[in-house]
């Protein structure tokens, strides 16, 4: 629990600090407090929870990749979004990461491990990602519990990246692999088309940014994943490539959203008695030639391909074989056949 976390800090008096969970930068940023303070206390969590009583209403002496949450001693960020507050601010929005800005609030400039995790937070941030280790990093934060994100800012913290080659981050590296690898074989069965709308009926437990991500790279101009999210909650995740004339702000602004022109996304609730309306509502607005329907079926991953305009008309584009396997830490067995149904 967070909450415990951060009051077990402040009841014994230890250094307290708040970092984005996000990705790379706050997770490289939270284990460079680490290791100017082995013995502080880090609390993760995103942008919106910042936002909360509890956060506001606590004092916090670190603060990194993450807007105000009221009471902050030394904070280190780059957002041009977040507005500095703290008593000591190391903000800079021309940084290429907040990591770069922590290091020199906590004073590990000279220092050889926080040098190699603010390489590494900076080749993230960047989408500039040159060395390997780097990308397994990045994979593993990205398929990373919560928990399991608290045991890497430990071990960043003691060792930098030479921390992938022990357990348990090593396990991490080999899972994020697996799911990256379901991502792309996901991303090589959609046809290369203009646009591209997609729904997510289950949890595939893969990163659909990064699915809208390798689909814009295969030539998609326009990628909408649709993720249903419970009963009513969807979560909508859109891509456009930047002179695609597409404006993915304008879009996800339709379903309550917002963001980026080139990315953005939206949490949306049904209404009640039309607990399907967003999808279609999505298939209206982007009018795709097939609805693209990527699900489990059986222990594996199907993708199926829905013309909208004879709803009934459903094929089957590929199966992937032993969905279990690509959870696990072992590498995935991968079977594709297409059939006609
Ligand atoms: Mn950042």
């Amino acid at each position: 629990m967070r909450i415990t976390r951060a009051l077990w800090a402040r009841l014994t008096g230890k250094p307290l600090a708040l970092c984005d969970i996000g990705d790379v930068d706050g997770v490289a940023s939270a284990a460079l407090f680490k290791r100017r303070y082995p013995h502080g206390v880090v609390v993760l969590m995103g942008p919106n929870d910042v936002r909360k009583w509890w956060v506001r209403a606590l004092r916090w002496d670190f603060v990194a990749d993450l807007p105000c949450p009221g009471k902050a001693r030394v904070r280190a960020d780059h957002h041009i979004t977040n507005k500095p507050c703290a008593e000591e601010e190391y903000y800079d929005p021309n940084a290429p990461a907040a990591a770069v800005l922590a290091a020199k609030a906590l004073g590990l400039e000279g220092d050889p491990v926080a040098r190699e995790l603010v390489e590494a937070a900076v080749q993230t941030d960047t989408a500039k990602v040159s060395d390997r280790r780097v990308m397994l990093l990045d994979l593993a934060v990205r398929y990373a519990s919560e928990e399991e994100k608290y045991t890497v800012v430990n071990m960043l913290a003691e060792k930098g990246l030479a921390a992938l080659d022990a357990e348990p981050l090593k396990m991490l590296t080999e899972r994020g692999l697996a799911r990256h690898g379901l991502v792309l074989k996901i991303a090589d069965a959609l046809p290369r088309a203009d646009v591209l709308t997609i729904y997510v009926p289950t949890r595939l437990g893969i990163s659909y940014r990064m699915l809208t991500i390798e689909l814009q790279k295969r030539g998609t101009q326009f990628v909408n994943v649709l993720v249903k999210k419970g009963w009513r909650g969807f979560r909508l995740y859109c891509g456009a490539n930047r002179d695609s004339g597409y404006n993915c702000a304008e879009l996800a602004a339709k379903f309550g959203g917002g963001g980026h022109k080139f990315a953005a996304g939206a949490h949306i609730k049904a209404p009640l008695f039309k607990p399907d309306a967003p999808i279609w509502n999505l298939v209206n607005i982007t009018r795709p030639k097939a609805l693209y329907v990527i699900t489990k079926c059986d222990r594996s991953i199907c993708v199926q391909e829905w013309a909208p305009s004879r709803s009934h008309e459903r094929r089957e584009i590929l199966r992937i074989e032993d969905v279990r396997a690509a959870e696990g830490r072992s590498h995935i067995r991968l079977n594709l056949y297409s059939s006609q149904t």
